[in-house]
């Protein structure tokens, strides 16, 4: 049967990173600096809310049936990492509705530091930490600032208003990445917009000629969450299985 379109599916691109740093925005910036050039989509990821969707598309970045929002429950990092279902059926529904689609992006919920997304739901994937959450926090590694494909220091238009060093914040990322690449951006940064443009126009050619490959960041750190009744409970991922447990460890 003919190819009526791309025979490579589109790249799933994750973009990650703790609350507030910026992912929307990037995701936002990327938009106008592809659209001309590749057919895009967008999911988002909200733990009770739309809002992420409703602000991409309140920036007319692109179609707003192009952007889609997965509400992922209490737990952001699950759906991204250990049952991906409903950002799989979301990327395929995409993908079906305006095929051919180069790229989707896949925003995380905002989470805590670790959260990375799961090599079976993206190709390839984005780190944001910004200047704001300290120049020290790119030193204190964790799987996505050490293994993502690319982590991008965010908001360099903020440092000196807070006191960092960003040549140094990026030198203790790349050595806390053994030389992987490191993008300091900022959304009214031209220069590094173009950069980060490259970059993705770069992954895509490697994911359609085939010399990409998913790198799996590794799984999150145990960490806790509080509980309805006040308490909390202890929640680690196992990184064989991608399952995930819950202790009960309320006093
Ligand atoms: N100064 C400055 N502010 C920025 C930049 N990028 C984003 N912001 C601001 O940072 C705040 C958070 O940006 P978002 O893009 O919503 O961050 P996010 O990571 O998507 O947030 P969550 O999805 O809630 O985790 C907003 O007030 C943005 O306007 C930037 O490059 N410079
Ligand atoms: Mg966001």
């Amino acid at each position: 049967m003919p190819e009526t379109h791309s025979p490579v599916r589109a790249l799933r691109l994750g973009v990650a990173g703790p609350v507030g740093t910026g992912k929307s925005s990037l995701i936002a910036t990327l938009c106008r600096a592809l659209s001309e050039d590749l057919r895009l989509g967008v999911i988002t990821n909200d733990i009770y809310t739309d809002e992420d969707a409703r602000f991409l598309r309140s920036e007319g970045v692109l179609e707003p049936e192009r952007i889609r929002a997965v509400e992922t429950g209490a737990c952001p990092h699950t759906a991204i990492r250990d049952d991906v279902t409903a950002n799989l059926l979301a990327a395929e529904d995409l993908e079906r509705d305006f095929a051919p689609l180069d790229v989707v992006i896949i925003e995380s919920g905002g989470d805590n530091l670790t959260a990375t997304f799961s090599p079976a739901l993206v190709d390839a994937q984005l780190f944001v930490l910004d200047v704001a959450g300290g120049g020290d926090v790119a030193r204190k590694g964790g799987p996505g600032i050490a293994r993502a494909d690319l982590l991008v220091v965010n908001k360099t238009d903020l440092a000196p208003y807070v006191g960092v060093d960003v040549p140094q914040m990026v030198a203790d990322a790349e050595s806390a990445r053994e030389g992987r690449a490191v993008l300091a951006l900022s959304r009214t940064d031209a220069s590094a917009i173009s950069t980060l443009r490259q970059w993705v126009l770069d992954i895509l050619a490697a994911h359609r000629s085939g010399t990409h490959t998913p790198v799996d960041p590794g799984p999150m750190a145990p960490h806790s969450h509080s509980d309805e009744e006040g308490g909390w409970f202890v929640h680690t991922h196992d990184e064989d299985t991608h399952t995930h447990t819950h202790a009960d460890a309320s006093h």
